[in-house]
This record gives C-alpha cells, structure tokens and sequence, in this order.
C-alpha cells in the first residue's frame, strides 16, 4: 500500500493541484511503442552505427544515400506504431486540466508524432518530424511520400535533394519552438520529464529553467538520469505503466464524455 511519502502519491498530488504543466518528453515514451530509444543499440543494418553520427548535417553531405535508408527505414518504423498508454495518459491529462481552465504543453524530442496520434493538442516538436522531407534547394517540404521512397536519396521536383525534416546536431532548434518552450518553462507550477536521459540541449535545459522558475518538477524515467537527483520527485519505472497511475490516482477513473475516448480506448 503505497504511504503518503511515496513519490507516485506525491507527484499524483502535484499534478491534482497544477493549472499550468509542462512536459518534456524523449524516446522513452515512445519505447512501449517498439520505437528503438535513441541510444539503444540499434539492430540489424544500423547495429554498425552512431546514431549521433548519422544525425548530422555533416553524415548527409558525406553520404546522402545511406542517411535517407535510415530515416526512411525509421519513419516507417514510427507510421506503424501504436501510441501506447503513456502517450494515452498525457492526452487525458491536458484533457482534464482543460476541464479545470487549466493547461498542458508537451515539449517532445521525439519526431515519431505518436502524441498527436494519441490525442494531444498542445504538442511543440523540438526535433521536427520524421514524416516531413525539405528540399534542400527550394526548403519545400514533402508529407506522406511514398513507403520505401522510390530511390535513395530521394530528389523532389526541383530536383534538389530530399532531406528528413528533422533537427540534427549542430542544428538550431525551430526559433518558434524554442521561444514556445522558454514561455512554457517560465510560466508554469508544474514540470514533467518523461523517458528522456537528459543528455541532450537545449531541450533537457527546460526542467532546470522551470525548476529555477519555481515549479514542481517531476520525472518519470527507466534510469536515473542526471535529473534524477535534482527534480522535486524523481520515480523509477516504465511510463506507459507510472503514468496512468499518476493521472488515475490524481483524477480517478475517467468518465468518457461524448466524443472523447476513455482512457483504455484504442
Ligand atoms: C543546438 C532528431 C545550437 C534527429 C535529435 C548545450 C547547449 C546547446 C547545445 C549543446 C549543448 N551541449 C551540447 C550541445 C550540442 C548538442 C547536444 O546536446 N549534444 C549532446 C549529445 C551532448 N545539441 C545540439 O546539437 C542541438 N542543437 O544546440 O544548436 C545552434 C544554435 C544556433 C545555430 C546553430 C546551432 C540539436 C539537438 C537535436 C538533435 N536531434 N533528434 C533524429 O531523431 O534522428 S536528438 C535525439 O536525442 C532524439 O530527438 C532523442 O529524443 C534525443 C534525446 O535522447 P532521449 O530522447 O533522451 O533518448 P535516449 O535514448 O538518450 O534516452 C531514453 C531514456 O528513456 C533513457 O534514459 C531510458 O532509461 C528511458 N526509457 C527507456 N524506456 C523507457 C524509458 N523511460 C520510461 N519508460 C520507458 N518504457
């Protein structure tokens, strides 16, 4: 039976009192999903590689063909993926701080869109997406393309080449996300980090910002991270489970309204 100095207990507390929430999301949150987390050994063709490496401006001028596979072989792998309850919580929880006047704003790195998928209204991509590709000669960008693409690297009607519409290291992050999650992170009580090992800036900066800025801050993560001693509570576990849990003990079993899915619908 979990005791009032239980970490859950308290975070559901936080969350039952907050009007205004961040979130900063990783690729944890996408794992219950089957999306590789970002420094995951990668499998099969890729197990060779850094992902770091190969997300680089540098790795697509050196070798255009073998970065568009990648992103490609990716992106496919995220459009068949399913959000899983933790994306599912995140989506009733802004749902239930709306019904209070109140609001949530994800601030994710992962470019799989699977919280758009799930129900999530408020959403800044740090990173970008892996369904959009940019033309490097006319920065038109380009949704659903056809699966695989049709050669590698794919060139659009211009004729410039096609590049993921991704953020790479050594690439500044979209001004407008980036002014979106400054205002986020020092205007609201409460700040989540979820699935994220912290080891990448300037989005793992945010929690400190808010923290700094006063607010409650939470994380929710399989490893300790560099946060992990620094959040106000920091709980160890899988966020598809630990987050239903904090969403239900903070606002009980959610009553399904005309028009909004329950919790457990699909
Ligand atoms: C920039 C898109 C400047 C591409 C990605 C200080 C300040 C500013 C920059 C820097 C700085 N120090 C260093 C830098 C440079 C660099 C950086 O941060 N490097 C790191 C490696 C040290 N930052 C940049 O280059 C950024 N740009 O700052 O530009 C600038 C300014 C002006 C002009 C020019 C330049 C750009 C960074 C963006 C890079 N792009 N993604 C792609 O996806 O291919 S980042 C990439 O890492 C992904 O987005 C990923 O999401 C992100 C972070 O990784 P995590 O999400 O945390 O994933 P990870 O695998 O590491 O961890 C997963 C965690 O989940 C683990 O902790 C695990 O325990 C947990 N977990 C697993 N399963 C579960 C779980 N938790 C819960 N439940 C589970 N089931």
């Amino acid at each position: 039976m979990p005791t009032i100095d239980d970490p859950e207990v308290q975070a559901a507390g936080a969350l039952a009192r907050a009007r205004c929430v961040g979130v900063l999301t990783g690729a944890g949150i996408s794992a219950e999903s089957g999306i590789p987390t970002f420094r995951q050994s990668m499998e099969g063709l890729w197990a060779t590689f850094d992902p770091e490496t190969l997300a680089t401006p540098a790795a697509f001028a050196r070798d255009p063909a073998l970065v568009s596979r990648w992103y490609d072989e990716r992106r496919r792998g995220c459009l068949a993926a399913v959000p899983n309850a933790g994306h599912r919580a995140l989506a009733r929880l802004e749902r239930e701080l709306d019904a209070r006047s109140g609001s949530l704003t994800i601030l994710t790195q992962n470019v799989d869109g699977l919280h758009q998928r799930a129900g999530s209204q408020r959403v800044v991509e740090l990173h970008g997406s892996i369904t959009v590709w940019r033309c490097t000669r006319t920065g038109a960008e380009y949704r659903d393309l056809e699966q695989p693409l049709r050669e590698y690297p794919r060139r659009s009607d211009a004729g410039g080449l096609l590049r993921p519409g991704v953020v790479w290291f050594g690439e500044a992050l979209p001004p407008e996300a980036l002014a979106a999650a400054d205002r986020l992170a020092t205007t609201c009580d409460t700040f989540l980090s979820i699935g994220t090992s912290a080891a990448v800036y300037p989005a793992a900066g945010f929690v400190s910002l808010a923290s700094a800025h006063g607010a409650t801050t939470i994380e929710v993560n399989r490893d300790p991270t560099p946060l992990s001693t620094a959040v106000t509570w920091s709980i160890r576990g899988c966020a598809g489970e630990v987050l239903p849990r904090l969403v239900e003990r903070a606002f009980g079993a959610e009553v399904p309204s005309s028009g909004t899915r329950s919790s457990h619908g699909t």
